[in-house]
């Protein structure tokens, strides 16, 4: 059976979330030429698990890598950057690629990715092996990021949540919601959520960005997003939780005021970029309801954090701020 990487809540801890004790689980160096490993994104495989890795070299050039692990926590990163296969070369030339969502929908491995293409926009590709990969067309214009597919199709269309940006350090953000009938054409598109008000939540006040492939629940999906608030020394990122509309996912039904994890330890708050938590993946355990979260950390390393989903549900409604 396929092991879940999971470590019991500290006795002397009272948050919904806690951090691995072993963090970070992989370091900036795994790879003889990388920089940095963060924001990245795994899912269930085989008899283990599978993933692909935002890995910034030392050229500081932004590249995904597939990496393979037993348990979750071990990983094996391919050291050669993903190839993607496009019949469009122009869509296929590789600019650059970051912060990776991968999504198992009916019988492959879809991945999102923030693809350079004249600017930042949605770069989507489809593998059932991590060995190829198939590009398809950019879901959108440029310039958006944090595109993330629902693990099925909402009213038989596949559906994507995602952020419009601008080209640089964007300063505003909020979250929408299009759907696809063949993942090429995308419309549809409705409004989600906007960044808080900076007097209730102030993590989450300048920009918001969608992080792991939402959670279907009895109460919802459940999407781990990022919030950012900017501070006299730059940009903070924590991350909380919100409940969508199963069948009306830009429909809110409850959003944490408070978050779950923001910057604290050494690693989250020194490196790359100081005072970065960015969620990308989390797994899900049915039976025991126990969540792993994987999460860049300050845009070094990257870490892991736990939950159960009873307790991230009933934070998310005592908290909400809808
Ligand atoms: C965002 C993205 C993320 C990064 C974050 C903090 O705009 O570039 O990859 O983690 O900024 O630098």
């Amino acid at each position: 059976m396929r092991p879940f990487p999971w470590q019991e809540r500290p006795a002397n801890c009272k948050s919904v979330m806690w951090r691995y004790s072993e963090n970070p689980i992989i370091p900036r160096d795994l790879l003889p030429d990388s920089n940095s490993i963060f924001n990245s994104a795994v899912v269930p495989f085989g008899d283990g698990y599978a993933g692909v890795f935002r890995c910034d070299d030392q050229n500081r050039r932004m590249t995904l890598h597939a990496g393979f692990s037993n348990d979750g926590i071990r990983w094996e990163i391919n050291p050669d950057t993903i190839h993607f296969d496009c019949n469009d070369a122009e869509v296929g030339e590789w600019v650059y690629g970051y912060d990776p969502r991968v999504t198992f929908i009916d019988d492959r491995y879809y991945v999102t990715w923030c693809n350079g293409y004249h600017g930042p926009t949605i770069g989507v590709a489809w593998t059932t092996d991590f060995k190829t990969f198939h590009q398809l067309e950019n879901a959108f214009l440029p310039f958006n990021r944090n595109g993330v597919l629902f693990p099925r199709k909402i009213n038989e269309r596949f559906a994507m949540l995602s952020r419009p940006s601008d080209n640089g350090h964007t300063a505003f953000g909020d979250i929408f919601y299009s759907e696809s009938p063949d993942l090429e054409f995308w419309g549809r598109h409705r409004h989600v959520m906007a960044p808080a008000p900076f007097e209730l939540s102030a993590w989450q006040c300048m920009k918001i960005g969608a992080g792991p492939v939402p959670i279907e629940t009895k109460e919802g999906w459940l999407l781990f997003y990022h919030g950012v608030l900017r501070s006299c020394n730059g940009y903070v990122y924590a991350f909380g939780s919100a409940l969508l509309d199963l069948e009306q996912p830009w429909k809110v039904l409850a959003r944490s005021g408070k978050y779950l994890i923001s910057p604290q330890t050494i690693y989250e708050c020194t490196g790359d970029v100081p005072n970065v938590t960015f969620p990308c993946a989390a797994l899900y355990d049915e039976p025991t309801g126990r969540i792993a979260v994987y999460y860049g950390c300050a845009d070094t390393v990257t870490g892991l954090a736990f939950c159960h989903l009873d307790d991230v549900i009933r934070f998310t409604k005592e908290t909400s701020i809808v």
